[in-house]
């Protein structure tokens, strides 16, 4: 039920905190500069991970969660590459008194005592900005401004909530349009792909790409320069995470805005699993705090650039 408190967990005697990550995989560089987070906070915390990496696939994390309930680790910690079908293995895990924590993804599940907390974006409101910043910067001039979507991996919640968000800020507005939308799973290739595809079954009439992540922003931008389209120019190109690549495409004049998706979440997340070892309360939802960043101020922030 809903009522599960970390008293009904048993605590395990031993003296090094013992925890449990599945990763999603390695599809951009958000997610590598997470993973070197949650590495490199866990040793400073003295935490030993067990770390896997399912390369995208749920099998893979589901298979993962059921080999740290067997090891016996005090937290498992799940970043979940889809956001339905986990609650069969986290009621194991529940049953074998191992408290679970979201981080980065969410879950869909009529039973929320299946995770304590998650720690993550608000995906929903940074698909509202790049909208706000489409309806700032790009005039409908003749007819409604096209939207070319390129969605992250279908079924994963900063998919479904970056699109919502986008509608949700774009609906009643006439101007806008979105012409055409895609999954090119997040990563560079899959937003080369979907470049690749449209120009070979349409004449090239897109004003604005909004991509779900950088990398298939990136991908997309390189596909773009293949044809002779000028990426920054000739089309608006706006995406989500913040990454030193966007950074240095925004420098260079071929992404025009980067919504910012902070990948460092190894503090906050190591800081709540010492709090819950400790005995400690967790809020239901721990939230990080970002901005949006375009060409106007690239050059300066880049300098200070993290990930
Ligand atoms: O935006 C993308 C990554 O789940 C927020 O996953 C994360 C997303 C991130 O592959 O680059």
């Amino acid at each position: 039920d809903s009522e599960v408190k970390w008293e009904q967990y048993k605590k395990k005697d031993r003296n090094t905190i013992q925890v449990g990550y599945s990763q999603v995989g390695t599809e951009s560089a958000w997610r590598l500069a997470n993973t070197e987070s949650i590495k490199s906070a866990a040793r400073e915390a003295g935490i030993s991970l067990h770390f896997e990496d399912a390369d995208q696939q749920q099998e893979r994390q589901i298979e993962a969660i059921r080999t740290f309930i067997k090891e016996e680790v005090d937290v498992i910690v799940l970043s979940p590459v889809v956001d339905s079908g986990w609650d069969e293995v986290l009621t194991e895990a529940r049953e074998a008194g191992i408290p679970v924590l979201l981080s980065d993804r969410r879950i869909e599940t009529e039973d929320d005592g299946l995770y304590l907390t998650y720690i993550g974006a608000d995906f929903m409101e940074e698909g509202r900005r790049a909208m706000r910043w489409i309806a700032a910067n790009v005039k409908p001039e003749h007819g409604p401004v096209r939207i070319m979507e390129l969605q992250g991996t279908l079924g994963a919640s900063p998919t479904a909530e970056r699109k919502r968000g986008f509608e949700e800020q774009m609906a009643g507005n006439p101007g806008y349009r979105i012409a055409y939308s895609e999954s090119g799973d997040f990563t560079y290739e899959g937003g080369r792909r979907i470049i690749e595809d449209y120009i070979e079954n349409y004449p090239w009439d897109i004003d604005v790409i909004y991509a779900h992540n950088d990398d298939m922003a990136l991908g997309a931008v390189n596909a773009l320069e293949e044809h002779g389209i000028h990426a920054g120019s000739d089309v608006v190109i706006v995406s989500v995470d913040g990454t030193k690549d966007a950074f240095q495409a925004m420098i260079d004049g071929k992404l025009n805005c980067a919504v910012e998706c902070n990948p460092l979440l190894g503090p906050q997340l190591m800081k709540a699993v010492q709090d819950l070892m400790e005995g400690k309360e967790l809020p239901l939802r721990i939230i990080t705090e970002e901005k949006v960043y375009d060409q106007t101020d690239a050059r300066e922030v880049m300098k200070e650039r993290r990930y």
